[in-house]
């Protein structure tokens, strides 16, 4: 019922105009179902992970909390989109790296509390995530995420026309083999 890919790796320099902010280079502590309640989807999606890369300690690798699957934990917001376990709820420090090897896959409950911290080392640390909900879920499938592709397909074809046209150049490149 949805797809993500997400993608971490350290700019040789920040580009002109481009404001960021280290605290924002890391996933909060949260369960995806904190996001998917509001569209509907079941508790009892499963998530399968796959490491695009190797993700040693330094680069920001995924991290669980075990056994936080049992019961849905109370989020708090962070700002207008994102949400967050509270401390009072679990040991921030608690949890552990999943440190694998490229190709690695992990399946994992839609309640269960993960987050991930900054990629510091020069490699990337991409994953992709396939979530699946039960057989005759009554929720539309990718009801989250299709508005925003929507809303940024045109930014996309700009940048894709842009490319061509030669008048912009990737600023940096990711391994593909
Ligand atoms: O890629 C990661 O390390 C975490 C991604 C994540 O938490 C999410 O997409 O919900």
């Amino acid at each position: 019922m949805e797809e993500k890919f997400t993608y971490k790796q350290t700019l040789p320099s920040v580009p002109a105009g481009l404001k960021t902010t280290r605290a924002e280079a890391r996933f909060l502590i949260h369960n995806d179902y904190a996001y998917h309640e509001a569209h509907g989807y079941p508790t009892t999606i499963v998530t399968c992970g796959i490491l695009i890369d190797e993700s040693p300690r330094d680069s920001g690798p995924f991290h669980v909390w075990p056994g936080t699957h049992k019961k849905n934990l109370q989020h708090e917001p962070v700002g207008e989109k994102s949400y967050q376990v509270p401390a009072t709820a679990l040991d921030p420090d608690g949890g552990i790296d999943i440190i694998a090897k490229a190709g690695s896959v992990v399946f994992f409950s839609d309640l269960l509390v993960h987050n991930s911290g900054p990629n510091l080392s020069p490699q990337p640390r991409r994953m992709l995530f396939f979530s699946y909900m039960p057989h005759g879920s009554v929720s539309d499938s990718d009801a989250r995420n299709r508005p925003v592709r929507m809303a940024e397909a045109p930014f996309e074809a700009h940048y894709r026309a842009e490319k061509e046209n030669k008048r912009f150049v990737d600023l940096f490149q990711a391994p593909v083999d």
